[in-house]
């Protein structure tokens, strides 16, 4: 068996994705997302100068060579770009594979371990009402884990208050908008944001919040333990960790659950958080950390040390990583959630799926591979639109991280 043909289709149905497809000398093809919010052409570049000439002639499946061929064969390893590439090759393979045997990728990995996905939505406000009330309308759709986010009395273009109540999406121009950051407002607002959900709602719910890696440790410290009486079901992201060992001093301080991940790439930028036991959740995910592949073996050594999964999954994700992600949490023995941003109408057409929400749980549907497709003529009706993600400043005009 040989692959015939790849390649990549931009298209931007609302926002932009990048999907590559690989075709074989079988009639069955496989589709692999590589979308890189705000960098998505780096990736079709890679992809078509580096990556698909050297796919051409491979059996297609052989994924574990193919994998280890761009991660060792590359030279360069590592990095967004990069690793999305080798996500994308990789889950195409999966999909190929499952189509060949009529089997989905869970069955491919070994079987499911649960009879649906849990999954948390994101309901944001423009102050503590408009927050209040946005819960409760994720409350109403069924979801029963919901991250919280809301804007912030004297910091303008807070992170994560959307343009409307299902679809936020933070890439909104082709010069990065500035935002305008405060740590010490958003310390004092965020416990009172809490103490008001869990007043108007009481503990039934699983809450979450992402501090999108803007305090320091030992700030990050202090509102995990000013949390604690509201019982997260995690705290995201809450201070950079390039420097793994970071989040040893917020550990030594909090027992608010903690949960990293979405912009890392290997095992390697999650080892020391894992087998030190600084973290509960890990939130790689297959587009973000080259695909199925490499995925399975950071949820595996994640489950020596009782860290679970938590895949990233806002709106820049596609379909189809969605659909991978699906595959993948129902096997995955160490699962603990999956976040589930709705893609628009527009989006969902252009990528035909299976998988559908019920009850605060997502149902990856029978299906052979991953079960999702692109519907290339309605693809090619949205042209690549440029748009990047904001950028934060202090209120002095240094920049911070957004
Ligand atoms: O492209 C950036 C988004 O994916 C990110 O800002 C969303 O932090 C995010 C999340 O947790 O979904
Ligand atoms: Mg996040």
């Amino acid at each position: 068996m040989k692959i015939t043909a790849a390649r990549v289709i931009v298209t931007c149905p609302g926002r932009n994705f990048v999907t590559l497809k690989i075709e074989t000398d079988q009639g069955v093809y496989g589709i692999g997302d590589a979308t890189l919010n705000g960098r998505e052409l780096s990736v079709v570049a890679y992809l078509e100068e580096h990556v698909i000439p050297a796919l051409i002639g491979k059996d297609p499946r052989r994924i574990e060579d193919a994998w280890q061929y761009f991660y060792r064969g590359a030279y360069w390893r590592r990095g967004p770009v990069t690793m999305r590439a080798i996500a994308a090759v990789d889950v195409a393979l999966w999909d190929i594979k499952g189509k060949m045997a009529g089997m989905s990728i869970t069955d491919l990995l070994g079987g499911a371990s649960r009879d649906s996905v849990l999954v948390y939505g994101h309901a944001n406000g423009a102050d503590l009402e408009g927050t209040i009330d946005a819960v409760g309308q994720y409350i109403d759709l069924g979801y029963t884990a919901i991250r919280a986010q809301s804007g912030i009395p004297g910091i303008k273009l807070a992170y994560g208050v959307g343009r409307g109540t299902l679809h936020y999406e933070p890439a909104d121009a082709t010069l990065p908008t500035e935002t305008v950051w405060n740590t010490s407002k958003y310390l004092d607002y965020c416990p009172k944001l809490f103490d008001a959900l869990r007043s108007n709602y009481g503990n039934d719910h699983e809450l979450l919040h992402d501090g999108h890696h803007r305090l320091t440790p030992n700030e990050a410290a202090q509102l995990g333990k000013n949390l604690e009486p509201y019982r997260l079901f995690w705290l995201e992201d809450i201070t950079p960790a390039e420097n793994q060992e970071a989040f040893r001093h917020i550990r030594q301080h909090t027992t608010t659950p903690l949960a990293v991940g979405e912009i890392f790439n290997t095992i390697w930028d999650a080892k020391d958080l894992i087998q030190n036991q600084l973290i509960d959740y890990i939130r790689m995910t297959i587009v973000g950390s080259g695909g199925i592949t490499h995925l399975r073996r950071v949820a595996d050594f994640a489950a020596l040390w009782q860290v679970r999964t938590g895949s990233h999954g806002a709106t820049d994700l596609s379909p189809v990583t969605m659909g991978a992600a699906l595959q993948f949490d129902m096997w995955v023995p160490n699962f603990g959630i999956q976040e589930y941003m709705r893609h628009t109408e527009e989006t969902d057409a252009v990528f035909p799926h299976a998988y559908s929400f019920d009850k605060g749980r997502l149902h990856p549907g029978a299906v052979v591979g991953h079960g999702v497709d692109i519907d290339e003529a309605l693809a090619a009706r949205y042209p690549y639109k440029p748009a990047q993600l904001p950028v934060a400043r202090l209120e002095d005009g240094t920049m911070w991280n957004w």
